[in-house]
């Protein structure tokens, strides 16, 4: 309660719902991401039932963009305890169609966001001696699935950068970090895939499973942020009841 948040990809899905939990919980959050016409709306969702949220438009491939919202964001609230790095791209295809520009895309918001949005936020994590870090990976950054060889790569990137992260800045400077691997939840992420094979893929997978809510996502993170503070939840690794693993 009083902590300040913020989330990285909020104008859709998991991004969105975990806004929603969050400011329920009396956490005041920073909404980033492009669409600020969605963020706008969540806002007004938010203070509707009593929370507060600051809108941030935010590109998180262009630093300054980051940086500039990071600024706006301390500069309302203060301070900046826990940093979701959810923002992410998940277009398919087989690496043999070489689409360049979409590996490209994925690597760009993926991992180097996430490692703006890191940078530009841990100084302030720093000078308090206290953060809470999420990032989200993927079960896609535990394993690899045909057509998603790129997404996979980026998604092990999260994987890995986590683990450094939590080795070299849970004790020396006190801040948590948990990386997240959902299975499949049901979010607009789906809707840019255009490979019309591995759309109808997706449209089979959704008739055989019951894919999460992004609001299941989110009460996974409120687990992690209210556990005593010398715990450090370093992994959320939530599927559906049927995807198979
Ligand atoms: O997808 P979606 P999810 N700068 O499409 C934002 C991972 N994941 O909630 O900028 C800033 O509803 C975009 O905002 P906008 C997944 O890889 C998912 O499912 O306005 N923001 C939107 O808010 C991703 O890392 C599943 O277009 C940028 C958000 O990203 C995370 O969960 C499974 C941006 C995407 O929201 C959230 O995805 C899994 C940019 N340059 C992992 N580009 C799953 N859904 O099944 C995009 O294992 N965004």
């Amino acid at each position: 309660k009083g902590k300040v948040a913020l989330i990285t990809g909020a104008s859709s899905g998991i991004g969105a719902a975990t806004a929603l939990k969050l400011a329920a919980a009396g956490v005041k959050v920073g909404l980033a991401a492009r669409r600020v016409d969605r963020l706008e709306a969540l806002k007004a969702e938010i203070v509707e039932q009593g929370g507060d949220a600051l809108v941030i438009e935010m590109d998180v491939v262009d630093p300054a963009s980051v940086e500039a919202g990071v600024a706006k964001l301390v500069g309302a609230y203060g301070s900046i305890d826990i940093l979701f790095n959810n923002a992410g791209l998940m277009p398919l295809s087989d690496i043999d169609q070489l689409k360049t520009g979409e590996w490209h895309r994925m690597v760009d918001v993926n991992v180097k966001g996430l490692l703006n949005t890191t940078a530009a936020v841990l100084p302030q994590m720093i000078k308090q001696h206290a953060g809470h870090i999420f990032n989200t990976s993927s079960i896609a950054g535990r394993k690899v699935f045909k057509g998603l060889s790129v997404y996979c790569a980026t998604k092990h990137a999260v994987t890995a950068f986590s683990d450094g992260l939590r080795m070299e800045v849970g004790q020396k400077h006190n801040i948590r970090v948990t990386c997240i691997q959902p299975g499949a939840v049901a979010t607009e992420l789906y809707d840019q895939i255009t490979d019309p094979g591995y759309r109808q893929q997706m449209d089979d997978l959704a008739k055989q499973m019951t894919f999460l809510q992004g609001a299941d996502v989110a009460d996974t993170i409120l687990f992690a942020l209210e556990a005593p503070a010398h715990v450090n939840v370093a992994e959320l690794f939530v599927l559906p009841i049927n995807q198979g693993w």
